[in-house]
C-alpha cells in the first residue's frame, strides 16, 4: 500500500524535474523584453545578465549567452564571482538568433567574463578587479562552462580566504567541473595559479587556451595541489610566475596532460621551471609539445620535477635557462622519457635528440613538417585510452608515407608532440576483404585491407603500400604478400570503379585511362617501383601520355602472376591476381 502511494509521487517528481529543465537566454545588449531569460527576445539583460541566469538556473538547465562583455557584479565588490552549479551548462558564443546549440560561433561572437569591474585595466589598475571570475564550488562534471573568454581576475587578497589564488577559476575540494572551448587571458594572483587554482578538486579542461596569466609566487597558469585534473588539447602560452611559468603540480597533483602545448612561458624566480614544475606529484604528460619556455634564474625551462616523473610521446626542445644556452638540462630535469624528442639527448627507449622540424617553431606553428623525424616515432601504447584526435582535432594516428615507422605499435603510428601530421598523400581502397560489393571470385576473401587470397597459404592477400612525397615526386609503391618470384605490373588509372570488377583471382577498382607504369619481378613476394634508374611515377605517366596535374588523383593496384591453375580455377578465376589499391593525391 505504501508503495502504491509512493510511486505516483516519484513519477510526479521526475516529470517536474524534466518539465523544469529549460534554456535561459542572456543578452548584454538587449534593452527591451521581459528580462526573464525565457527567449532571446526576453533574455536577461545587462552586464550582470549571466549572474541573473545563474541565480535562477537549476540542474538540467542550459544558459545561452550572447557575445559581449559580462561581469560578476555591477558593484565594486571584488569577492563576487560566477558560481558553477551541478547539472547547469553555460554556453557562450551566440549572436542572439540561434535555435540550436550547434549554430553558435564562439570565434565570431566572443563572450567575455571580465573581472575589470571599474573598466580601468587599460590604465593598468588591477587592484579593484574581482578576486576570481569563477568558483567551481562543489559542482561535479555536469557543470559545464563552454565558449567564454575569462579575463581580468586579480586574486591579490587574503590567503586565509583563498583570495590570493586562482584569478580566473578557483576549484577547491569536491569540485569536478568541465571547461571547454574557453580562453583564460591576463588573469593574475599573488600566491599561485593566475588562470586557476586547484586543491583537492578534479576539473577537466578541454580545447582551452591559457594566455598571458600571471601567477605570482607559483604557477603562472595553474597551481595544483591534491587531485587529478585533466587537460586535453589545451595550450599554455606566455604565462609567468616565479616558480612555474605555466603549471605547478605541488603535492599529490597527478594531473593528466594529453595533446597539450606549452609555449613561451617564463619562470622568473630561483628554482623555477619555465613550463612545468613538479614536486611530490606524478603528472602524466602524453603527446605534449613543450618549447620556447624560459627559466630566468634556473637552468631547467621545460619540465623540472622532483622526484622523477615519466613522460611519453612528447617533444621538449628550445627551452632556455640563463643566457639562453641549449642543452639537456635546459629542457628537462627529473624526467624519464620514452618515445620523446628531448633536446640535448635523454636515454630512454625510442627517444630522439633532433630538430623536430616544426612548420614554424619561432612563429608558434608547432605542426610537424612532412620530413620530421618525430612523425611515426611515438608509441601507440602510450596514447591514453579514448584519445582519437590530436591538438587540432585531426586523427591521432596517421601514417606519414615520407618517413619510416620508427615508433612502437601497429601502423599507423602516432607522432611525437601535440600535433599529428595528417596523411595527405594517399587513401587505401579496393580491399578484397568482403567490403566491396564485388566479392572475390572464388570465396577467396583476403584479410582486412588486403587483396583477395592467392595460392600462397601464408599470404593474407597482397597489399599495396607507399612511401615518399608527392612534391617533389619521391613516391615509391610497394606490393607485398604476392607469390615469391612472379612478374607483376604496376597499374595506374584515372578513375575509381567503386564496386570493383573481377580481375583474375582478385578484384580491380582502378579504371578510366589505364597505364602500365612498371613491370617488375617479385622477390620474396615483394616488388617496389620505381626502382633505381626508373623514371618517377609522374614522369613515367607523362611519358605514357597522362600528365598528372597537381591537385588531382590517380588510382593504383599491382597485378601479378599466380600460375596455380587449381587455385580459383576458370571460369570464375584465372592465373593472376591483384593487390589492394591506393588513391594518391598529387
Ligand atoms: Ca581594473
Ligand atoms: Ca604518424
Ligand atoms: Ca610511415
Amino acid at each position: 500500500m505504501i508503495l502504491n502511494r509512493c510511486l505516483p509521487l516519484v513519477s510526479l517528481l521526475l516529470l517536474t524535474a524534466s518539465a523544469d529543465a529549460a534554456i535561459k537566454f542572456v543578452d548584454v545588449s538587449l534593452a527591451s523584453g521581459a528580462n526573464n531569460g525565457t527567449s532571446w527576445a526576453d533574455a536577461y539583460q545587462g552586464t550582470t545578465g549571466l549572474q541573473a541566469a545563474l541565480g535562477s538556473a537549476v540542474a538540467g538547465d542550459q544558459i545561452w549567452v550572447r557575445g559581449g562583455l559580462y561581469k560578476p557584479t555591477a558593484t565594486a565588490t571584488r569577492s563576487i564571482y560566477f558560481e558553477m552549479k551541478t547539472g547547469v551548462e553555460i554556453y557562450g558564443g551566440f549572436n542572439g538568433t540561434e535555435t540550436l546549440l550547434s549554430q553558435r560561433d564562439v570565434v565570431a561572437n566572443p563572450t567575455i567574463l571580465s573581472g575589470d569591474l571599474a573598466g580601468n585595466d587599460a590604465s593598468n589598475i588591477f587592484t579593484d578587479n574581482s578576486f576570481h571570475l569563477i568558483n567551481c564550488n562543489t559542482a561535479n562534471a555536469t557543470a559545464v562552462l563552454d565558449g567564454f573568454t575569462v579575463t581580468g581576475g586579480n586574486a591579490n587578497g587574503a590567503s586565509a580566504s583563498n583570495q590570493d589564488k586562482g584569478g580566473g577559476i578557483l576549484c577547491l575540494t569536491g569540485s569536478a567541473v568541465t571547461v571547454r572551448n574557453c580562453r583564460f587571458v591576463s588573469n593574475r594572483c599573488t600566491f599561485g595559479g593566475g588562470a586557476g587554482y586547484i586543491n583537492g578538486a578534479t576539473p577537466t579542461f578541454i580545447d582551452t587556451l591559457f594566455l598571458n596569466n600571471i601567477g605570482g609566487s607559483f604557477g603562472g597558469a595553474f597551481d595544483m595541489n591534491n587531485g587529478t585534473s585533466t587537460f586535453l588539447r589545451c595550450e599554455f602560452v606566455g604565462n609567468t610566475a616565479a616558480r612555474a611559468g605555466a603549471v605547478e603540480c605541488f603535492g599529490s597533483s597527478n594531473s593528466k596532460f594529453t595533446n597539450c602545448i606549452f609555449r613561451g612561458n617564463t619562470a622568473t624566480g630561483a628554482g623555477g621551471g619555465g613550463a612545468v614544475w613538479v614536486s611530490n606529484s606524478t603528472p602524466v604528460l602524453r603527446n605534449c609539445t613543450i618549447t620556447g619556455n624560459t627559466s630566468v634564474s634556473n637552468n631547467t625551462a621545460g619540465i623540472l620535477s622532483s622526484p622523477q616523473i615519466s613522460i611519453a610521446n612528447c617533444i621538449v626542445v628550445n627551452n632556455s635557462g640563463p643566457g639562453g644556452a641549449q642543452n639537456l638540462i635546459n629542457n628537462v630535469s627529473g624526467v624519464a622519457a620514452t618515445y620523446s624528442c628531448i633536446q640535448g639527448g635523454l636515454a630512454g627507449v625510442g627517444n630522439l635528440n633532433t630538430d623536430p622540424l616544426f612548420v614554424n617553431g619561432a612563429g608558434g606553428d608547432l605542426r610537424l613538417s612532412p620530413l620530421s623525424p618525430c612523425t611515426d616515432a611515438g608509441s601507440n601504447g602510450q596514447i591514453p585510452a579514448g584519445t582519437t584526435t590530436d591538438f587540432a582535432g585531426l586523427p591521432r594516428q596517421a601514417d606519414n608515407p615520407a618517413v619510416a615507422d620508427t615508433g612502437s605499435g601497429v601502423a599507423p603510428l602516432v607522432d611525437m608532440g601535440a600535433h599529428e601530421l595528417p596523411n595527405t598523400l594517399y587513401t587505401a581502397f579496393c580491399f578484397g576483404d568482403g567490403s566491396l560489393s564485388t566479392p572475390c571470385p572464388c570465396g577467396n576473401t583476403g584479410g582486412a585491407g588486403r587483396g583477395c587470397l592467392n595460392s600462397d597459404l601464408f599470404s593474407p592477400g597482397a597489399l599495396l603500400s607507399v612511401s615518399g612525397t608527392a612534391n617533389p615526386d619521391t613516391v615509391v609503391l610497394t606490393a607485398s604478400d604476392m607469390l615469391a618470384t612472379v612478374p607483376c605490373v604496376f597499374l595506374q588509372g584515372t578513375a575509381n570503379v567503386a564496386a570493383g570488377a573481377v580481375f583474375g583471382d582478385g578484384v580491380r577498382c582502378v579504371g578510366g585511362s589505364l597505364k602500365r607504369l612498371y613491370i617488375k619481378v617479385a622477390s620474396g613476394g615483394i616488388a617496389s617501383a620505381p626502382g633505381a634508374g626508373d623514371p618517377s611515377i609522374s614522369a613515367r605517366s607523362a611519358l605514357l601520355g597522362d600528365v598528372i596535374p597537381a591537385g588531382s588523383q590517380r588510382f593504383y593496384q599491382v597485378y601479378y602472376r599466380d600460375s596455380d591453375a587449381a587455385f580459383c580455377p576458370a571460369p570464375s578465376g584465372s592465373t593472376f591476381n591483384i593487390t589492394s589499391g591506393l588513391i594518391l593525391n598529387w
